[in-house]
C-alpha cells in the first residue's frame, strides 16, 4: 500500500467536447511526471451492464428510461471495488464520465433529479472534475456527431443546463475549449489539476 492516496480526476461535458482526447493526454502527462495514473472510461462498454448500454445508445435496444438509469449507475458500481484498491494503492485515476453525466443526461429527458442522484450515493468523490465546454454549434459538427441516440442539438442544450445545476466550484474546474487548441485546453487542465492536487484530503469521500 502506498502511504499517499491517489488523486481522483473526472472529465465531464457534452458529447464530442473532446473528454477523450484530453484524458488521454492528461494520463500521459501525469504518468511522464512519474505518478502512476490509469484511465478509466464510462460507460464501460466491455461489461454485462455495458453492453446492454451500448446496444441502447446505438438504437438497437429500446429501454425504459429509469432503466437505462440504473444501468449506467450498475456500470459504475461495477469498478468500485477495484477503484477504492487502485486508489489506495496509490494509482491516480483519470476517469472519462462520471456520475454527473448519469444525472444531467437523464435528467435532461424530465426525470426527477434527486432520483437521479440517489443510486448515485456512496460511489466515490472525485477531488476535481474538470467540466469541458465548448460552442455547441461546433461540437455538434464533429466527426461522429449524430451516431448515437443523445446526439441530438437540442437535447444536449438540455443536458448542458442539467450539468449547471450539478457544477459545485469547492471542487470543479469549467475549461472554455471554444477555439482553443487541443494543446491549450491540455496546458489549462496541467494547470487546474496543479492546484487542486495541493489540497487533497487524505481519506476518500463519497457522494453525495
Ligand atoms: N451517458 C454516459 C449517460 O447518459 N449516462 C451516463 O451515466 C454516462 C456515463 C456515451 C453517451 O452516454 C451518455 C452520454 C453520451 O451521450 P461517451 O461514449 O462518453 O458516452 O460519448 P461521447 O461523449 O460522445 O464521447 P466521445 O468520445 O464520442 O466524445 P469526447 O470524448 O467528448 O470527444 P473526443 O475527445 O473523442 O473528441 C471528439 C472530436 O473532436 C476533436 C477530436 O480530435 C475528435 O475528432 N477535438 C477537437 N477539435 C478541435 N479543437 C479541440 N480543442 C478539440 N478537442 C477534440
Amino acid at each position: 500500500m502506498s502511504s499517499q492516496r491517489g488523486m481522483i480526476i473526472v472529465l465531464e461535458g457534452l458529447d464530442r467536447v473532446g473528454k477523450t482526447t484530453q484524458a488521454q493526454k492528461l494520463v500521459q502527462s501525469l504518468r511522464n511526471q512519474g505518478k502512476n495514473t490509469e484511465l478509466i472510461r464510462f460507460p464501460d462498454r466491455s461489461t454485462m451492464t455495458g453492453n446492454l448500454i451500448n446496444q441502447y445508445l446505438s438504437g438497437q435496444t429500446k429501454l425504459n428510461d429509469h432503466v437505462i438509469h440504473l444501468l449506467f449507475t450498475a456500470n459504475r458500481w461495477e469498478k468500485f471495488d477495484q477503484m477504492i484498491e487502485m486508489i489506495k494503492a496509490g494509482t491516480t485515476l483519470v476517469i472519462d464520465r462520471y456520475s454527473y453525466s448519469g444525472v444531467a443526461y437523464t435528467s435532461a429527458k424530465g426525470l426527477d433529479f434527486d432520483w437521479c442522484c440517489s443510486p448515485e450515493k456512496g460511489l466515490i468523490k472525485p477531488d476535481c472534475v474538470l467540466f469541458l465546454t465548448t460552442d455547441i454549434n461546433e461540437s455538434c459538427k464533429r466527426e461522429d456527431f449524430g451516431q448515437e441516440i443523445y446526439d441530438r442539438k437540442e437535447f444536449q442544450k438540455s443536458v448542458h443546463q442539467a450539468y449547471e445545476k450539478l457544477i459545485d466550484k469547492t471542487y470543479w474546474n469549467i475549461i472554455d475549449t471554444t477555439n482553443k487548441t487541443i494543446d491549450d485546453v491540455h496546458d489549462e487542465i496541467l494547470k487546474a489539476i496543479h492546484v487542486r492536487s495541493t489540497n487533497i484530503s487524505k481519506n476518500i469521500s463519497y457522494l453525495w
